[in-house]
């Protein structure tokens, strides 16, 4: 198995000076859509000097084309599907209309090799937000097919350059160090901590460098787009404060922050920074500081105005004491306690259970039933009791809407209860999260380390 230790060894040989890792713009299509192909690409993960890895990309590139928009813009997203196997987009930490929530099997049909889907939908928070398949998700996230999606206030609080997107990917490679095909879909991981990589990319790059100017006020969006991996960060080392979580800012920035502040998959992360040295992005949870992006510092005009943060999105607040109470018991996977488990409908034998890959079950259900695991009126508040079970952290994201922590076992929930898509729940723990459940239609809530939830932590709930 690849450890930590794999991963610092490995990354400790980089340390060139790279140039800021740029993103990719759309192209827009005549007809205002914007045009993106999913298909196999040939990149070099490491350096140049390392084996192509044959990845499957947005556009060729990785991460894909930044998508950014206004708030109550209307985004039109053509996806092209040049993969070998059926493929669909979810807008991650969007709350729209659930016809364009781009869940295959669920929302709509997978779209086929070498067909096309338009994605049209209103964005209705401004935030750091990101795209990424939802057909085999632990394939082809695994893969490359990811990009961001940034949504700007209707006057961005930050101008284009001090407002930086990072988005950060694990990615498992070979000694040659090309991209190890040959262990996706390993039941090691899928019934362990999901599937973790050895080498850490920013923006899809090795650890590049980025320059800031001394004094001046940085917005850094950081999006955490590996398969399964927890980052451990600490912007305390230089200074920052954080804006927002998931997409949604915060009332009060100033707030000191815990530390390690973990970054579960597909949770997001934006901070202010106003550098007056030269500081890195470290990874903290191996035996020394992992260092994974660094900022040089040059001299600049300093900050002459007061700093503009940006204000909270309006979300519906959830009504405690009208809520409808849902528990979930979060069930299997290696060293678990073992349950009965039911699959489509059947109870799995252990032959069944090798045979399927469906290894961790919500309540003894593994995977999507035909029925919804709760439905609920448009409006009602929402109150999930989540116990883990098991022996393994979890990213649990639910789909549509976002929710406050009001409760969490073992540990102080912050006053303001931040809004997130995405909650980390530790082995025992028991997490309450409360949500207004404002969007009709069918509904995802799954684990995101992606293996996770292919092995049976996925269900859904309808409103409506
Ligand atoms: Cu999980």
């Amino acid at each position: 198995m690849i450890t930590r230790r794999r991963l610092l060894g490995v990354a400790g040989a980089s340390g060139m000076l790279a140039t800021a890792p740029a993103l990719f713009d759309v192209a827009f299509a005549a007809d205002g859509y914007i045009n993106i192909t999913a298909g196999p690409s040939k990149t070099k993960l490491i350096n140049a000097d390392t084996a192509d890895s044959a990845l499957w990309l947005y556009d060729n590139s990785t991460p894909g084309p930044e998508i950014r928009a206004t708030i109550g813009d209307r985004i039109k997203v053509r996806l092209i599907n040049n993969l070998e196997e059926p493929t669909s987009i979810h807008w991650h930490g969007l709350r729209i209309a659930n016809e364009m929530d781009g869940v295959s099997g669920l929302t709509q049909e997978p779209v086929m090799p070498g067909e096309q889907f338009e994605y049209n939908f209103v964005v209705p928070d401004a935030g750091t937000f990101w795209y990424h398949a939802h057909n085999k998700s632990w394939n082809q996230v695994a893969r490359g097919l990811y990009g961001p999606l940034i949504v700007d206030e209707q006057k961005p609080t930050f101008d284009k350059d001090h407002d930086l997107t990072i988005v950060i990917d694990d990615w498992r490679v070979k000694n040659d160090g090309s991209f190890d095909i040959e262990s996706l879909g390993n039941l090691m991981d899928w019934s362990h901590g999901g599937r973790l990589g050895n080498w850490l990319t920013v923006n899809g790059e090795s650890r590049p460098t980025l320059e800031l100017k001394r004094g001046e006020a940085y917005r850094l969006r950081l999006i955490n787009a590996a398969n399964a991996r927890i980052l451990d960060l600490d912007p305390n080392r230089f200074g920052a404060k954080v804006l927002a979580y998931d997409g949604q800012p915060l009332e009060d920035v100033t707030a000191p922050l815990y530390a390690p502040m973990l970054l579960g998959p597909a949770q997001r992360l934006d901070l202010v920074v106003i550098p007056e040295e030269n500081f890195a992005l470290e990874e903290l949870s191996g035996d020394r500081p992992f260092e994974f992006a660094y900022f040089q510092v040059k001299d600049g005009a300093g900050t002459t105005e007061p700093v503009r943060y940006p204000r909270p999105n309006p979300l519906p607040e959830p009504e405690l004491d009208k809520a409808k109470v849902f528990e979930i018991d979060m069930t299997g996977g290696a060293m678990g306690r073992f349950t009965e488990t039911v699959y489509k409908g059947q109870v799995l034998s252990n032959e069944d259970m090798r045979r399927t890959g469906q290894i961790w079950a919500f309540n003894g259900v593994a995977n999507l039933a035909d029925d919804p695991f709760f439905s609920v009126q448009q409006g009602e508040t929402v109150v999930l009791a989540v116990k883990n079970d098991t022996a393994f952290a979890h990213a649990m994201h639910v789909h549509g809407h976002h929710f406050r922590v009001i409760e969490r076992s073992g540990a102080t929930v912050d006053d303001d209860k931040p809004w997130r898509d995405t909650f980390l729940i530790g082995p025992d723990q028991v997490v309450k999260i409360a949500f207004v459940a404002d969007n009709p239609g069918k509904w995802l809530f799954h684990c995101h380390m992606l293996e996770h939830a292919a092995a049976g932590m996925n269900t859904w709930f309808q409103v409506g």
